[in-house]
């Protein structure tokens, strides 16, 4: 086993075993008869290809070491989506409360929203995880977004790798107008956000009664 993958398996860990407990979550709400605030969840290991573009911008050296695991906040990320603005704010008193981990810094990107047009809520957090040689704490980036929040987000990602972060204008102009029209869209979803989830709950009730387990 290389010394990359020494380096990055709590991580790998610590993903997996979040995902599970974020997921959990849901199902939760699910049990009790209650809407979750939790849409869906995602996890991923930072690919080291980003790992490297990374350590490049911020200077650092590129090498499975304890400067990297402390300035590297987000080689382990958890991404988790939310129908309406609200429940943001529902699942990070949620990730606050939990004994498992412990949330070092939050940065409120939705109140704040970044030049380009971001909009998400990011908690870092402590997760130990434990191995055959002890518990290893390691840094996560859980990041809590709406639906419209994420698809902006996936899809300037995706240009921002094609152009290099260099956005021809009319890209950049209509990337901004799209990130105010998914800002339009969460204002429209929560404004009618109590019609939606009465449609919801009905539509469940009659799927539960045509589907008896
Ligand atoms: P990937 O591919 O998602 O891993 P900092 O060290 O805090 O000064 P850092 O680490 O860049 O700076 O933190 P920041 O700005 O909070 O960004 C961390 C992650 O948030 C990014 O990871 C993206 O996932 C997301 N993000 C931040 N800004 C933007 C943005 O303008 N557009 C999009 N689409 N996502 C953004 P990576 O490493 O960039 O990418």
């Amino acid at each position: 086993m290389g010394q990359w993958d020494v380096f990055l398996s709590p991580y790998k860990q610590a993903v997996d075993e979040l995902k599970i407990k974020l997921k959990g979550m849901r199902t939760q709400f699910g049990i009790q008869g209650n809407t979750s605030p939790i849409e869906f969840v995602t996890g991923r290991v930072k690919p080291l290809a980003s790992i490297y573009d990374k350590t490049r911008e911020k200077g650092i050296p590129f090498e499975p070491s304890e400067q990297l695991a402390e300035q590297m906040q987000d080689i382990a990320g958890i991404r988790i989506m939310c129908q309406f603005v609200d429940d943001i704010s529902t699942v990070t008193r949620l990730i606050r409360q939990r004994d498992d981990l412990r949330v070092v810094e939050e940065i409120d990107y939705i109140a704040h929203k970044k030049q380009s047009g971001y909009r998400s809520y990011h908690m870092i957090v402590e997760y130990p995880v434990e191995t055959i040689n002890g518990r290893i704490s390691v840094l996560a980036e859980i990041q809590i977004r709406t639906l419209a929040m994420n698809f902006w987000a996936s899809i300037e990602h995706s240009l921002n790798y094609k152009y290099q972060g260099v956005f021809p204008e009319e890209i950049n102009n209509r990337l901004q107008r799209a990130a105010e029209a998914a800002f339009q869209l969460d204002e429209e979803m929560s404004s009618i956000r109590s019609e939606i989830q009465e449609a919801q709950a009905y539509f469940s009730e009659v799927k539960e009664a045509t589907n008896p387990t």
